[in-house]
């Protein structure tokens, strides 16, 4: 809850703002997967994409992000050329009082994005991957913000799992740990990202935006205060090829480690890594991936 002798300088578009006034669908973007996520100029062409296959199944985009120290929910088509032109910062939610008092921008992670978007009342959010329990965890202690955010944020997010890059049995104990409930879409394997199941198994499925809805109901109902992780798995004839997957996911930990890349460069890295060394596969997956799950969330906000 906002202090009342702090005014909130959220900054909601006119347009988000009166789709959730009139009860209409609205659906969360993140920005890093702009800025950070995916090589220029190609991002923009996503962005762009994104928000119109959003609007296409009658939701409206809210992407957010920082713009000269104002949060931002709903960026029009200049703040959106920022987000994917401009050197930008990488924010987590811990990075947005620095940034709000320093009027710096940056583009938002899964954890600042879920924060804002929950704040401005938002109920469903959509993006690629969830960052979480990094392969070398026992080493760096690197476990993304975003799985903590999830626990204390009520919002559905439509994703394909988390990126491959982690150690994923692990991710998903953290996940159980800390109470996000997690639930896959059409089918019983919890997605690879790039690939179309981890191999790891779900304890939950369901079939249809409606029965997805009605999970989001249940939890509302339960007020259980933590996210709903609706793992939506790339379609296999888009996926990447495991073998190649396997083999230049390996360089690419090499590659890092040999480096010294620590915190939050490791997963921009790792992801333009995979770009370079499959030719551009990874990305064509990671795109498939992000416009199955902006399609699905539009669909879930549109049964809510
Ligand atoms: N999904 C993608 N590409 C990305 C990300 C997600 O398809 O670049 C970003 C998200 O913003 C996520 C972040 O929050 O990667 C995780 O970064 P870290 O591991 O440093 O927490
Ligand atoms: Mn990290």
């Amino acid at each position: 809850m906002p202090f009342d002798d702090v005014p909130d300088e959220t900054k909601v578009s006119e347009e988000v703002r009166t789709a959730l006034d009139e009860g209409r669908p609205v659906v969360a973007l993140e920005s890093t997967i702009i800025s950070h996520g995916l090589p220029r100029p190609r991002n923009l062409l996503v962005a762009t994409e994104l928000e119109q296959l959003v609007r296409a199944r009658g939701a409206v985009p809210a992407t957010i992000a920082v713009l000269d120290g104002k949060p931002r929910v709903g960026l029009d088509k200049a703040q959106l050329e920022r987000v994917a032109n401009e050197e930008m910062r990488k924010l987590g939610h811990r990075d947005l009082p620095m940034a709000l008092a320093t009027g710096s921008s940056g583009a938002t992670t899964v954890s600042a994005t879920a924060f804002l978007a929950a704040r401005a009342g938002l109920r469903v959010f959509a993006t690629g991957g969830l960052g979480g329990v990094h392969r070398e965890w026992t080493e760096t202690q690197d476990e993304s913000a975003d799985l903590r955010l999830l626990a204390t944020t009520p919002i559905a997010v439509v994703c394909a799992g988390v990126k491959s890059i982690l150690d994923v049995p692990a991710t998903l104990q953290r996940l159980e740990t800390l109470g996000i409930s997690v639930v896959g879409y059409g089918t019983e394997h919890f997605p690879g990202f790039y690939l179309s199941s981890s191999g790891e198994p779900v304890d939950w499925t369901v079939r249809t935006p409606q029965e997805a809805a009605d999970v989001l109901r249940a939890h509302r109902a339960l007020a259980l205060g933590s996210a709903v992780i609706v793992a939506n798995p790339v379609p296999e004839a888009e996926q990447l090829d495991p073998g190649l997957h396997d083999e230049v996911l390996a360089s690419g930990l090499a590659a890092c480690r040999a480096a010294g890349i620590t915190g939050q460069a490791v997963t921009p890295f790792l992801l333009g890594h995979l770009v370079q060394h499959t030719d551009g596969a990874s990305l064509e997956a990671n795109v498939a991936a992000v416009r199955g799950n902006v399609q699905l969330a539009a669909d879930i906000a549109a049964a809510l």
